[in-house]
């Protein structure tokens, strides 16, 4: 058996393992951030479950940090104090990015773990099968409930070789992407394995399962190994490691091997993680910004190595810098090294341990800049300058940027790379962890807005085609983050105004003038983030179908949440046929799911049929009008 079915097996409450079934697991951890966190717990409340059932539960503080209005301050209060109330550990805003700090922390290999943030499967670095979920799913989880997913084919990445000199984990992770493309992923789990894997720390294999996310794919994971137990120990966490590896004849449902020791620095163009070129290629492009954190190169290592490099240098004038160290551990440690006073002489900004400039919380850039960052999305206007050239890239050809001013092959600039140790001793500091005591009041600020309520699906429909787009369509064109519209993630009637804000500026109006939308995608529409938020707006205002060639797997299970029917072209030329403001009746609709009929609309007189798959549970959530609903009729 392989790896992947080793865990699934010890977490398989319903289901058969078999690809393209559903199976449902049972979940051991959760994490929420603050972006998302407020809504899941909003809708954990609505539930009335007393405690958590999980084994452990960590609500975050990373990404509204910027507080500049009264709006995040308020979101932390709520999230500290129903944190408390309901037996959650709780981490303030300046402790770290929740991927970091959970990998360092609290993650256990062999253990499940799901988060309201699409970069959870960062925890296959130490041997979990993580997932990113919309936050209703990680509240399910918390009252105790499974977590449902199709069950994917599984892929092993066989990595041999060794990375040279100034070749590093980000490298493996965009070659991955080169080769497999920000789709090719939908309805795979890659598992990696091979000689390779041993050359690599925890910390290198988290920024790799970390960007797994922008495959698309449902998750990515390694063995757990004596690099992990190794890892475990230098963070005092010996006692959570068990052995989790393939078995010697594991079989897979397909292979790619990545050879380490032909690698070259890549960097993703922009506007897509997939769009991978050699650095080489791309030399002598003027930077204007390098960005070294996030939760994808933020780990001890990468700030050393930055430091290191630094050393007795200047930045280039015509480029700033900034840095953000991924969490309290990794900064305390670069302070007591004494190699942080590199980065300071040298020129750089030092930014708190946060997402910061990966959402757009500060930090963007001048208009048409070129942006290297060691990032893991560089989405068209996500750095919040919609005109922005984001390029994705390593620690160490970043910092061959901020140092030369043009994109630069770090291997023909520096002479050996310096040996970065990992500290015997990670820096541990688990007071600021705050323990739930059960004893408080929640505390709920005026941005703070209830639940609405949905009504239950009808027997018929008609509805309006009110938006129509194209291929790749991600949560942060339907829902964009930013230091603008962050600070809104608790208040459902403000953040719906900005949806698809910057790809039709008439849609919110479009949406509020009929009854029922339908918006038109075409391949892989919502990939990106596990927002909800980009399925409960939507909703919100009116849209009860999504009709497109494909979806991507969190958004779809989103918008499945909260009543939004998702279908898809049997033909995907009909995309063609569909215009805006076309009319399209959908009779004896519930009728029609129920009993798995055939959808045929009609547009513009010509039948067109739609797709659908839905299992009893997503058919009856629908009818229902959505997951809280179900739960509520279920009780
Ligand atoms: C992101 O990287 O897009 C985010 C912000 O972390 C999101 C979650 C969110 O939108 O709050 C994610 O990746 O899921
Ligand atoms: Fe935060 Fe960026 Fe990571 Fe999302 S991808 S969790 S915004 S650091």
């Amino acid at each position: 058996m392989n790896l992947t079915k080793k865990i699934i097996k010890n977490h398989l409450v319903s289901g058969s393992m078999e690809v393209g079934t559903e199976v449902a697991l049972k979940i051991d951890q959760t994490l929420t951030q603050d972006a998302t966190g407020t809504m899941a717990y909003l809708q954990f409340e609505a539930m009335n479950v007393p405690k958590v059932k999980t084994e452990l539960s960590v609500s975050y503080v990373d990404h509204n940090t910027l507080q500049s209005g009264f709006e995040n301050a308020d979101d932390h209060k709520f999230l500290q104090t129903i944190a408390n109330k309901y037996g959650i550990v709780f981490s303030p805003a300046g402790n770290g990015i929740c991927h970091q700090v959970h990998l360092e922390r609290f993650g256990i290999p062999g253990k499940t773990l799901i988060g309201s943030d699409s970069h959870t499967p960062t925890g296959g670095g130490i041997g979990m099968i993580a997932f990113g979920a919309g936050g209703l799913d990680v509240a399910c989880a918390m009252a105790g409930q499974p977590f449902y997913i199709t069950m994917p084919k599984i892929i092993k990445v066989n990595l041999v070789g060794k990375l040279r000199d100034w070749i590093s984990a980000k490298d493996i992770i965009l070659e991955l992407l080169r080769l497999e493309s920000v789709k090719g992923g939908r309805g795979k789990i890659y598992e990696f394995a091979g000689e390779g894997v041993k050359t690599l720390s925890v910390p290198e294999r988290a920024t790799i399962t970390n960007m797994g996310t922008e495959l698309g794919a449902t998750t990515t994971v390694f063995p757990s190994d004596e690099i992990t137990k190794d890892f475990l120990k230098r963070q005092n966490r010996e006692k959570d490691w068990t052995e989790i590896t393939a078995d010697k004849d594991a079989t897979y449902d397909g292979e790619i091997t990545i050879d380490l020791s032909a690698l070259e620095p890549l960097i993703a163009m922009p506007h897509m993680p997939d769009n991978v070129k050699k650095v080489k290629d791309l030399k002598g492009i003027p930077v204007d910004q390098v960005c070294i954190g996030s939760c994808t190169n933020s780990s001890y290592a990468d700030m050393i190595l930055t430091a290191e490099v630094l050393k007795d240098k200047k930045i280039n004038k015509n480029t700033g810098m900034t840095i953000s160290p991924g969490s309290r551990q990794v900064f305390s440690m670069l302070v007591s090294s004494g190699k942080f006073f590199n980065i300071i002489n040298a020129g750089a900004r030092v930014l708190e341990c946060a997402c910061g400039p990966c959402i757009g919380m500060g930090q963007a850039p001048k208009t048409k800049a070129v942006t290297l960052r060691t990032f893991n999305r560089n989405f068209e206007g996500r750095s919040g300058t919609k005109d922005a050239q984001v390029y994705l890239c390593s620690p160490e050809v970043a910092v061959a940027a901020a140092l030369t001013g043009e994109i630069t092959d770090p291997t023909s600039l520096f002479g050996a790379k310096p040996k970065i140790e990992l500290p015997e001793h990670f820096y541990i500091n688990d007071e600021l962890f705050q323990k739930p005591t059960n004893d408080c009041e929640i505390v709920r600020g005026p941005n703070i807005k209830p639940l609405p309520k949905f009504e239950p699906m009808p027997e018929s429909m008609e509805a309006d085609v009110v938006l129509k787009v194209g291929d790749n369509i991600s949560t942060d064109h339907i829902l964009p983050a930013g230091a603008k519209i962050l600070p809104l993630r608790s208040n459902l009637p403000a953040i719906s105004e900005y949806t698809f804000g910057a790809v039709d500026k008439d849609f919110v109006a479009r949406a509020k003038s009929v009854k029922n939308g339908i918006i038109v995608g075409a391949e892989n529409y919502g990939q990106g983030s596990s927002r909800e938020h980009a399925a409960l707006a939507p909703r919100y205002l009116g849209i009860k179908f999504v009709i497109t060639k494909s979806f991507a797997r969190i958004h779809l299970a989103n918008l499945i949440n909260f009543g939004i029917i998702p279908l898809t072209f049997d033909n995907p030329s009909d995309y063609e046929l569909i215009k805006l403001a076309d009319k399209i009746e959908f009779k004896d609709i519930k009728n029609i799911i129920t009993h798995n009929k055939d959808l045929i609309i009609k547009v513009n007189d010509k039948p067109v049929k739609l797709n659908y798959t839905f299992t009893d549970r997503q058919k009856e959530i629908l009818c229902a009008g959505g997951l809280l609903n179900w739960i509520k009729e279920a009780k």
